[in-house]
């Protein structure tokens, strides 16, 4: 566990010209032999050693030239590998043999198993668990790879790019040669071989090339994979349409695993994928579901362009893919369905996950200057901030503009690893702007906050608003530069009518985007002929806070008329979250819970309003969650009093719009075939928000018996049942429909695992008990991830009473399991642990348990370097 600086970057002294690898397969020892052709790049020392890295690795042989190498010439560990005495210039070979066990590697990185098949994970650094490699993004090369293997057991053998050829290999056995033209890093390769049923289809490229489309899921699972192949062809359809980006081999593979660490890998031409993502059908999948599972495909696709023929030259990099294709998955979403209800998706999730890792101990920049694990590093501020920055280079110069740069990126990097500053570059060069002051956003971290105050001159006709910005201190970053922030905005009159103004100063103003880069500005908005509501971050144009007081009224008039519907919901959440905090205040001290009469009037409207989407409108009743009204608390949080006044709130909408859900809920049912487009799951989403809040009205559970008894798709089931659970926990009718679901889905894993989310999330003192009684359920497995973030990660991330209990045993629990899964499986106890995050914010005998049980995994013995990295900066 060394700290690893940016600073310290040196290219490799040797060039990697080829890789051909042979792996003869077994299930607990695999043969690889990796064929290595370097030669020493010119200008570097003529007596450097070659340093190949290693994991775990058992060193079989080793051959330089074809020869056997005297021991003098090279050393070997567990970790690495040095040959001495190289040629100056001449191209070698080094021939490594390496023997590895699949079976035993419960760690789910480089070579292993799940349910009988082979598969691999290697980003970042998984393939050194292979073989002894240069391990490092900025070394590309071409691959050969041969599979041999047990003919019956893996009728399939798949590695990256185009099929070579295979032929029967001796008694019972086969094997496959695969080619890969274009020149890869490590992280990239992949390998499965197994037994599974596959879908096939094709696409036909914009340059007229027939591409072979295939998708392996398990046997009898096919039919489920319908959807995916669908979102896979629109995929490539878009990114040609919008980016220009064309396919570029013969054929495209997708193979679904059980056992998987995160979402999928973006492995070249062999993408691997957490059957989450890929698995669909109406009676087992949620249109929440079908929404990842189309945004992920187009994601671990997008990458083909942005990640692998454009790749990172070091892992400090990670968001010169992740942010832009982030980004990219995010405007094909859009763009296939509704924008603004999939741009107030993101920006829920962003300061759900992104804003209280920026504002705790682990914030870091979107492009960091060091780490100690750099899978600690696969973050939501590396993932949705750096996409959030990529969107506002877009904003800042116009779709046309950022178009031009992006071709000249693609122009100029095609093949190569690079850095966020070439990246940048690119911008600079196809617009003429400066985009150093902008580039703060790729290295500060912590949420801008911005307080903007306006004044109405109605003599001079004018508006002033004035901008503050504040950029919180951070770990290591103590003192911070003001950045350059666009924020899109829009004046309104009294009647709904936008007011364009006549002329600004004070700060640049174009395409509706103030640019704020001064630490204060103030700009005034001139040819105002009356009092103006400004909107201000429309359609969240930049990732900050925003301070700004405005009344109810004011609020509630963006909330009917503003264009952008984004902001129009924005400004609901605005008139909510007070009501929410004062609740929470309220609930702490015993005293009444009232809600303001102009929110609950405009949310009812909004919700009953037709000319809006029924999507956009069942957010809007979604309440800002618990854990969002904590972050907006700050400090001296009480999950419980949070918890109590959120409830009064629902409530009493509930009590006041009881008439227009009722009416709601009878008329945005779904009828006739199911179908998951956006339209449909719009209608869904709005009747169940609206039987969420009949069951406040109702105070019973027989409508949600009643819903849960007719469903006849997995939303409106598992919506129905959420509901029996979380609300009416101790109700007969929520005991038999968590038995009868079970009962009725128990052999599917996918399905099983929201059973068990869905206890896992059950509101208050009772949750870890209940937690720790479902880990003795025979259906539960310890050693599967999906099933572990189900039952744990629900538990720890989404259920703030439950994990928060007042004497500190949730996260005890939390941290006896970390230590348990940190032997198996470091990345996953590490992102576990990240539940912690947000400590600091509690009440102080909250905080104190808190402390406590990170302490008891600080002191534990043989901790990983994961989970050790995030328990020290977490305690920091
Ligand atoms: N690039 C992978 C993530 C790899 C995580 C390694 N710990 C998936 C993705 O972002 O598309
Ligand atoms: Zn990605």
């Amino acid at each position: 566990g060394q700290v690893v600086n940016l600073a310290d970057y040196r290219p490799t002294d040797f060039v990697l010209e080829r890789v051909d690898l042979t792996f003869e397969l077994d299930p607990t020892e695999t043969k690889v032999e990796a064929r290595l052709i370097f030669h020493r790049r010119k200008g570097a020392d003529p007596s450097a050693p070659l340093v190949l890295d290693g994991d775990e690795l058992n060193l079989s042989s080793l051959l330089f030239d074809q020869n056997e190498l005297a021991p003098e010439r090279y050393m070997v560990t567990a970790e690495s590998l040095t040959i001495r005495g190289l040629p100056e210039t001449a191209p070698f070979e080094v021939t490594v043999t390496t023997i590895i066990n699949p079976e035993a590697n419960t760690q789910l990185m480089g070579l292993y198993r799940t349910s009988g098949i082979y598969c691999t994970q290697c980003e970042a650094e998984g393939f050194r668990r292979i073989t002894y490699f240069p391990d490092r993004p900025d070394v590309l090369a071409p691959y050969t790879v041969n599979i041999i293997a047990d003919k019956e057991a893996n009728p399939l053998l798949l590695s990256n790019g185009n099929f070579l050829g295979g032929a029967g290999y001796g008694p019972g056995k086969h094997f496959a040669a695969w080619f890969d033209p274009h020149p890869k890093p490590s992280y990239l390769f992949a390998l499965v071989a197994g037994d599974l049923g596959v879908v096939e289809d094709t696409f036909t490229t914009m340059s007229g090339r027939e591409v072979v489309l295939k998708i392996y899921v398990e046997h009898g699972k096919e039919p489920r994979a319908a959807y995916a192949m669908d979102a896979l062809k629109r995929s490539m359809k878009w990114d040609e349409d919008v980016f220009g980006r064309e396919y570029d081999l013969d054929i495209f593979m997708i193979v679904a695993v059980s056992d998987f660490n995160m979402g999928a890998m973006e492995n070249k031409g062999l993408n691997i994928f957490n059957d989450k993502y890929v698995l669909a059908d109406p009676e087992t999948a949620t249109d929440a579901d079908y929404a990842n599972i189309e945004a992920i495909i187009a994601h671990e696709y997008f990458h083909n362009w942005t990640g692998n023929r454009i790749t990172c030259r070091d892992w400090f990099q990670l968001c010169l893919k992740e942010g832009l294709t982030v980004y990219r998955d995010h405007e094909f979403s859009s763009d296939q369905r509704s924008r603004p209800v999939k741009r107030i998706a993101e920006v829920r999730h962003l300061k759900s996950e992104q804003f209280p890792e920026d504002g705790g101990p682990l914030a870091h920049p979107v492009r960091p200057t060091k780490y100690r694990e750099i899978n600690n590093f696969y973050t939501t501020t590396v993932y949705e901030k750096g996409s959030e920055v990529t969107r506002m280079i877009a904003t800042l110069l116009g779709r046309e503009t950022f178009k031009k740069g992006m071709d000249l990126y693609f122009d100029r990097h095609d093949g190569q690893a690079v850095t966020i500053e070439d990246f940048v570059k690119c911008f600079e060069d196809a617009s003429g702007r400066d985009l150093a002051q902008f580039s703060l956003w790729y290295h500060q971290a912590g949420t801008p906050l911005v307080t903007a105050s306006g004044t109405y001159d109605a003599g001079a006709k004018s508006f002033s608003l004035s901008l503050e910005q504040m950029i919180p201190a951070t770990p290591g970053q103590p003192t911070k530069e003001p950045m350059h922030i666009p924020l899109s905005l829009a004046l309104f009159a009294e009647d709904g009518s936008k007011i364009e103004p006549a002329t600004v100063d004070g700060a640049e103003f174009a395409g509706e985007v103030l640019h704020l880069t001064a630490r204060t500005q103030t700009a005034v908005f001139h040819g105002v002929a009356s009092r103006p509501v400004v909107s201000i971050n429309r359609s969240f144009s930049a990732p900050i806070n925003l301070h700004f007081d405005q009344s109810p009224a004011d609020l509630a008039l963006l909330a009917r008329y503003e264009t952008d519907h984004f902001a129009r919901w924005q400004a609901l959440t605005d008139l909510a979250l007070p009501n929410l905090l004062k609740a929470a205040r309220d609930a702490r001290e015993g005293a009444a819970i009232v809600c303001e009469q102009t929110f609950v009037d405009t949310l009812i409207a909004a919700a009953a309003d037709e000319s809006l989407e029924p999507a956009f409108r069942a957010q809007a009743l979604a309440l800002p969650s618990e854990s969002d009204i904590a972050r907006e608390l700050g400090s001296n949080i009480d999950p419980d009093a949070v918890h109590a006044g959120r409830q009064a709130i629902m409530r009493q909408i509930a009590e006041a719009g009881k008439a227009t859900f009722a009416a709601l809920y009878d008329a945005m049912i779904t009828s006739g075939e199911f179908s998951p487009d956006a339209k449909s799951a719009g209608r869904r989403a709005l009747r169940n928000a609206a039987l969420t809040y009949l069951s406040y009205a109702e105070g019973n559970p027989s409508r949600a018996k009643a819903a849960f008894d007719g469903a006849n798709n997995m939303t409106d089931l598992s919506h129905a049942l959420t509901i029996l659970a979380h609300r009416f926990p101790d109700s007969a009718e929520a005991k038999a429909a968590l038995e009868a679901f079970r009962s009725r889905f128990q052999e599917n894993a996918l399905v099983v695992d929201k059973w068990f989310a869905i206890q896992a999330g059950v509101p208050g003192q009772g949750a870890v008990d209940r937690v720790k009684a479902l880990m003795e359920n025979p259906l539960f497995k310890r050693t599967n991830p999906n099933r572990m973030r189900s039952l744990v990660g629900t538990f720890a991330f989404g259920n703030p009473t439950g994990f928060g209990r007042a004497d500190g045993e949730g996260y005890r629990f939390l941290a006896s399991q970390i230590l348990d899964i940190d032997q198996r499986n470091p990345q996953l106890a590490a992102r576990l642990l990240t539940s912690m995050r947000s400590w600091r914010s509690l009440e102080s005998a909250r905080a104190d348990h808190a402390r406590s049980a990170l302490l008891e995994i600080e002191r534990a013995a043989n901790l990983s370097t994961d989970v050790r990295d995030i328990v020290e900066r977490t305690l920091k």
